[in-house]
């Protein structure tokens, strides 16, 4: 019997729709989605989760200023509303970032979207901003445009972005409640001078609230980002969700708070903890009642290049652009090509998904098994396809009676470098198993004799039997194998969770 696919983008809760699902379910179903915003989302990385298995993003860093102070926040690294705090990114001139768009659409025809996220505040930084994404819908047409803002400056921007054809707006919305608010930012620079304390909170949560309005009215698909501070806001972002659902929000990502000493945040430097894994996903499983939850965001870097989860900035520096000989029209009939072929894949699979949610069958066995997590190793494709020492962060799944779902994607070190030392191996796959100590299997490609037996030894099960499978077929497929020999019974007073 063939277990169904639980997809979070129900025709119920897809009014908003965040590609929560569609940024974040697994088995997202867009059929009922209107055609127009379909198209839009359906190979977009960030608004798919789909799609993120097989689009690759990339950013530009062209906005150096910016003009709200986070408490997350050090100016020396990347806007750390959308991005992993802690790095720089190579700052681009409007002229060097149309360039590396075009090297890297030619060499990664599956690249959809491109989108500006920092270093700064895209939109405090207009001028870099608008002149990059002018010149791209004039010269690079096939790809998406994307924005992350604070929204400060978003209300007095929504025409230029309108006039640039830029259909996917983030902002970051922390609060509704300007007394929170005051204890994230420490001040605003609005007109020509800097408001501190509730004040700027007050404004700024105005101006975000006045462009979302103003963006949905546009019909252009706005994710709503939040950082999740516990103790701070943490207890408030339900109403977040329920509000800008409410305003017309497509997705909701909810994204963990990041502050090491190190990083020289004030939040880092005053020992303000981030949530756990747990505390998060009990946080996006409340939203979700709200609405749709992106869950497979990757806090990427403002320079990222790829997949989400991988970063191949390194290979396109101005330099390695400046000696590359690079054919365009050649480029851009092979992306057409490429990108149709996975479009016309992802749909064969979604209505495949879509006939099966139509017609539900439970998995073998009684509804009371117990629910499981599994962690999967996987370089892309949907596939169960990396060697467990090559994989820098599992996705993990729950699987259940009443199906499979994606929850989050856990990042790890790398416990084989490659070579044969795997160098700091020994650590690195410690934090791994610390990292997954809530999953009961672990599906990759490959797994070296050691790591197998130390994953056994902690009570996971390495399992290489599904390689190459579809993620969610292989996690179904593994979870009837478990019923089936008797070991998913629930414990006394324990339901199943997803059931
Ligand atoms: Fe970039 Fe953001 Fe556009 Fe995506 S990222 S500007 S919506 S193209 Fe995506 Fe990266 Fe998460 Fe952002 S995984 S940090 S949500
Ligand atoms: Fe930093 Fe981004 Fe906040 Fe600006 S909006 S202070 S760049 S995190």
């Amino acid at each position: 019997m063939k277990l169904p696919v639980i997809g979070q983008t129900s025709a119920g809760a897809a009014g908003g729709g965040c590609s929560a699902s569609a940024c974040g379910s697994s088995g997202e179903q867009l059929g009922h989605l209107p055609e127009a915003i379909r198209a839009k989302v359906q190979d977009h990385p960030c608004y798919s989760e789909d799609a993120h298995h097989f689009f690759a993003r990339m950013h530009v860093a062209v906005a150096p200023a910016c003009n709200i102070q986070c408490h997350y926040c050090n100016r020396k690294y990347d806007c750390a509303n959308e991005s992993r705090p802690g790095v720089v990114s190579e700052l681009l001139t409007p002229d060097q970032a149309v360039l590396k768009t075009k090297a890297v659409a030619a060499a990664i025809p599956q690249m959809s979207v491109l989108g500006i996220a920092g270093p700064g505040d895209p939109l405090a930084n207009p001028q870099r901003t608008f002149e990059t994404f002018r010149r791209l819908s004039a010269e690079a047409p096939d790809i998406k445009l994307c924005v992350s803002t604070n929204g400060l400056a978003l209300p007095e921007s929504v025409d230029e972005l309108a006039r640039h054809n830029i259909d996917h707006v983030t902002i970051t919305i922390n609060c509704l409640d300007p007394a929170i608010g005051a204890r994230i930012y420490p001040w605003i620079f609005w007109q020509n001078r800097r408001v501190f304390g509730i004040e700027a909170a007050r404004i700024l949560i105005e101006q975000q609230q006045k462009g979302l309005e103003m963006l949905t009215a546009r019909g252009i698909l706005v994710k709503v980002n939040s950082v999740m501070i516990p103790g701070v806001n943490d207890r408030h972002l339900k109403e977040v969700s329920r509000v800008v659902k409410a305003k017309g929000a497509f997705l909701h990502n909810v994204m963990p708070l990041i502050a090491e000493a190190e990083h020289g945040t004030f939040y880092g430097l005053t020992g303000q903890r981030g949530p756990t894994a747990a505390e998060l996903q009990e946080l996006q499983d409340a939203c979700a009642g709200d609405m749709n939850m992106m869950r497979h965001c990757r806090q990427c870097r403002a320079d990222a290049v790829g997949l989400l989860g991988e970063d191949r900035g390194e290979e396109f520096t101005l330099e390695k652009i400046a000696a590359m000989e690079i054919d365009y029209d050649k480029a851009m009939q092979l992306r057409a090509e490429v990108r149709a072929g996975i479009t016309a894949a992802l749909n064969a699979r979604r209505a495949e998904r879509e006939q099966a949610a139509a017609a539900p069958t439970r998995t073998a066995g009684p509804a009371e098994l117990r629910s499981i997590r599994i962690a999967v190793a996987s370089s892309g494709q949907g596939l169960v396809n990396q060697h467990f020492g090559h994989a820098r962060e599992f996705l993990v799944y729950e699987a259940s009676n009443a199906g499979v779902r994606f929850l989050a994607p856990r990042k790890t070190d790398l416990y084989c470098a490659g070579d044969d030392s795997c160098g700091d191996g020994e650590s690195a796959l410690e934090r791994t198993i610390s990292a997954l100590s809530d999953c009961e299997v672990v599906l990759c490609s490959k797994i070296g004799f050691e790591p197998w037996g130390r994953l056994e030894a902690a009570g996971i099960a390495p399992n290489g039997e599904h390689a190459m499978e579809e993620i969610e077929e292989a996690c179904a497929a593994v979870y009837r194998e478990l019923a089936a020999a008797g070991a998913l019974a629930a414990p006394p007073g324990e339901t199943n969770r997803a059931a």
